[in-house]
């Protein structure tokens, strides 16, 4: 059950101060991004639905978000400089997986988005971020922070196979209430969000909790093929990968682990 308004904010989060609950929604991304464009928004909105119809991944790919899951966004008004915007993903995915392994799941993070049990996703994150050009060059105006974790749901609900996708009751064989689920998961959300600026932490746990690193690769971006060996996590959150033809720095794309090193 989707917990009310009230309970959430109960949590005490610094992270907002206004949720917005939905029974139903099409994207909590969408709803997020609205509220920024309203009049003296100063960013602090969680939104969260108990389903999503046409809930999003990146590139315009589809997440399945049916009851049972939680799907969330987090509407931030950093003032920090736009080069930092890219680190929220990777320091939400190591906020996840810290609360996933507290609860006795090992995630692993696949790069950039990914949070991995044995090779079924668990989770995705998605960061948009909306820059406005301002007379000190570029600004980081808002950004919408998206996290889908399928919590008491079957990978069957997905439409995607057992092999692809798991869930916590999948992996614990029980349910946990959503609502307990938010609050050990937005602490961690705070700290790691928190150091976004400083980011060495953060880094370290990326880099140890990593399922990219070390393997062989093929990375798919934007029409592009590399591939080589994962070999860094760069201060950027990018990946780096050593090809044939050198080192090759990587701040978006899909990953696909090859077997062998
Ligand atoms: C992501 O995209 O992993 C980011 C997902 C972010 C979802 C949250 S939910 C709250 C907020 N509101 C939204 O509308 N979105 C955010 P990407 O890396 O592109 O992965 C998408 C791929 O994951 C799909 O093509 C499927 O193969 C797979 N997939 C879809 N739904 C899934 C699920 N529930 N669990 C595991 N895998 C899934």
């Amino acid at each position: 059950m989707v917990p009310s308004g009230g309970e959430v904010l109960g949590l005490g989060s610094r992270l907002f101060r206004r949720v917005v609950v939905l029974d139903e929604v099409e994207s909590t991304q969408r709803v997020a991004r609205e509220a920024a464009g309203e009049e003296g928004s100063s960013g602090g909105v969680l939104v969260v639905a108990g389903r999503q119809v046409g809930g999003k991944g990146r590139l315009g790919r589809e997440w399945g978000s049916p009851e049972g899951g939680l799907w969330l966004s987090l509407l931030i008004k950093p003032d920090y400089a736009p080069v930092f915007a890219p680190r929220m993903t990777q320091s939400a995915a190591v906020a996840v997986a810290g609360f996933l392994r507290e609860i006795g799941i090992a995630a692993r993070i696949k790069w950039p988005n990914d949070l991995m049990v044995e090779g079924r996703k668990i989770c995705g994150v998605l960061a948009e971020s909306s820059l406005t050009s301002g007379e000190r060059g570029l600004r980081l105006d808002y950004v919408v922070l998206g996290i889908g974790l399928n919590v008491n749901l079957d990978p069957e609900d997905l439409g995607l196979s057992e092999y692809q996708a798991t869930s916590i009751r999948r992996e614990l064989g029980r349910d946990v209430p959503l609502l307990e689920v938010l609050a050990r998961l937005l602490p961690k959300l705070e700290d790691e969000l928190g150091r976004v600026e400083d980011f060495g932490e953060t880094l370290r746990d990326l880099r140890s909790l990593s399922d990219t690193l070390g393997r062989r690769v093929r990375v798919r971006r934007l029409g592009e093929v590399i591939e080589g060996l994962a070999v860094g996590i760069d201060l950027e959150g990018a990946l780096v990968v050593s090809t044939e033809n050198g080192l090759v720095k990587l701040s978006e794309g899909d990953v696909e682990n090859l077997r062998g090193l």
